[in-house]
């Protein structure tokens, strides 16, 4: 037997959606308003996850260009049916539900497939029955009326693939385990001997998220609950309990006919989360028809334990590269809105060159800003920077970006006797100037070290051998979910701002997690 680690995919990787396809795992994960969009990830023992691409990496396959940061892609779900790989998913506010397909999931992934008016609300997935039938299966405010806040339903109907349409009536099949359920959603649809079962969540992503699971001979229903529901929740322990908001999963069986469930989680550290929700695994068995999880358990643990593998791992999992080295940009960079395009690789070999988007990062626009997830709460991240500003308005630099409202700027601007290294605070509509510097020309590096929820700042110029301190004992609880709302985490990256022709060179962006 080998031990998992939970999370399995640590950072802002939310609302996660697995498929099998013989020997591989396919996973998926919601991504907001960044860019490239869906991170796909790999795997083939569930342990060694890969990001082998993103399904929306083209600024035209749907527009991103207005939304907030915590709109754009809501929780996709990835399936295979026939050849052909299929991800359901919602833009929101802009355009709702849609589908993308490919024959290879690292991509290219199709262009959008609009479901329109005739699907609304959120959280779709896809279920291909037996006989071949597509149905759609999503949640919606409740159709009769929504009596309270939160008070949506889950709704069933078929999808015609020819024309990616939906087709026929939509049937209204579950408001929710408890009494004034409130956000019964992330639906998914299985068969299993002879029974459609439904995993859905409830409770809202926070600290009262959960999983239920409901059942029925009939696909339309009508539809029983566990009377054990909720299956997962870890609601009942505690606000000091490690992981909270357990919710929103997903089934997938192995080829052995073992079951496994991913699921978001939350790690706050002192009260605060800064990571968003991540994705986290747990075993399943079935008793008397219903699947429970981490039998004799009840809760996630910090490792799940899976048999060893059968097959060999063919595809060796390459230590990831948390940011780019030398101008090669890595897959799992983002950035905000599409900002991406602003990268121009070419001008200066072995740097990124950015060219500003926007004068601020209140403007709701493509942001030129590149990044990486914040994976964890003890890391340092660390850029070399060229930037020469020529007027005020004008700074790049370094951020710790939680949304528009909330976060921590490290830059150089223009000042009349020199350039500023600055450090700015953005906490709700308040700005804070925690530490400013007159500092020279030529190549900068900026280190950034976080441990728990404290960060502290160091520059130092080409040459030096030593960094030189900027502003320590800053408190990083601000810039979490609990503080700012919203469904992401951090995000760390460089960035530009200012005027369409201002740019800022960059030679790496490099995260790395301090080992204690
Ligand atoms: C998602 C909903 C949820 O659409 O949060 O955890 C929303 N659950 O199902 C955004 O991720």
């Amino acid at each position: 037997m080998r031990k998992v680690c939970n999370p399995i995919i640590s950072g802002f990787y939310p609302d996660p959606s697995i498929c099998r396809v013989g020997d591989d795992y396919y996973l998926v994960n919601s991504s907001f308003a960044y860019f490239p969009g869906i991170p796909v990830f790999h795997s083939r023992d569930l342990e060694h996850w890969n990001q082998i691409g993103n399904a929306i990496d083209r600024t035209d396959q749907i527009k991103l260009d207005k939304c907030l940061v915590s709109q754009g892609i809501y929780a996709p779900t990835i399936r295979y049916h026939k050849g052909l790989f299929y991800i359901i998913t919602t833009n929101v506010p802009d355009g709702g539900n849609f589908i993308i397909t490919a024959e290879d999931p690292a991509g290219p992934w199709s262009d959008a497939y609009m479901l329109g008016d005739a699907a609304p609300g959120i959280d779709p997935s896809l279920f291909f029955d037996e006989d071949d039938k597509c149905y759609y299966i999503g949640t919606r405010p409740n159709s009769e009326g929504e009596k309270y806040f939160g008070n949506w339903e889950i709704y069933i109907q078929e999808v015609d693939l020819t024309q990616m349409k939906l087709t026929g009536q939509s049937s209204s099949v579950w408001q929710g385990a408890m009494r004034n359920a409130y956000w019964p959603e992330g639906p998914h649809l299985y068969k299993k001997e002879g029974y459609y079962y439904i995993l859905t969540a409830e409770g809202g992503t926070e600290r009262n998220h959960s999983i239920m699971v409901v059942r029925s001979k009939s696909i339309l229903g009508p539809y029983e609950g566990d009377p054990k529901n909720p299956i997962l929740t870890h609601r009942h322990l505690g606000k000091d309990y490690p992981v909270q908001c357990v919710g929103h999963g997903d089934l997938v069986q192995t080829q052995e006919e073992k079951w496994y469930m991913v699921m978001l989680g939350m790690r706050p550290c002192k009260g605060f989360t800064s990571l968003g929700r991540e994705t986290f695994l747990a075993k399943v068995n079935w008793e008397e028809g219903w699947p429970v999880v981490n039998q004799g358990i009840g809760k996630l643990e910090e490792y799940v334990t899976l048999p060893d593998r059968l097959i060999e791992i063919s595809n060796k999992v390459e230590k990831e590269v948390y940011g780019f080295r030398n101008g090669i940009l890595t897959q799992n960079l983002v950035s905000l809105r599409g900002g991406l395009r602003a990268a121009d690789l070419n001008e200066r070999s072995g740097w990124v060159r950015l060219y500003a988007g926007s004068r601020s990062f209140s403007d709701i626009c493509p942001v030129s800003m590149i990044g990486v997830r914040q994976k964890g709460y003890h890391y340092c991240v660390r850029t070399k920077m060229e930037f020469e500003p020529e007027t005020e308005g004008e700074k790049a630099g370094l951020v710790l970006f939680q949304n528009e409202e909330s976060n921590l700027m490290i830059y150089k601007k223009y000042h009349p006797e020199g350039d500023l290294l600055t450090v700015e605070s953005k906490d709700g509509k308040c700005n804070s100037t925690m530490a400013q510097m007159l500092v020279h020309g030529g190549v900068l590096e900026i280190k950034f070290i976080a441990q728990e929820q404290k960060g502290e700042l160091f520059f130092r110029y080409e040459g030096d051998r030593e960094f030189h301190l900027l502003a320590d004992n800053i408190d990083l609880c601000r810039y979490s979910t609990e503080a700012a709302g919203g469904f992401t985490g951090c995000i760390l990256g460089v960035f530009v701002l200012g005027e369409a022709n201002v740019k800022a060179d960059f030679k790496h962006l490099i995260y790395e997690t301090l080992v204690l």
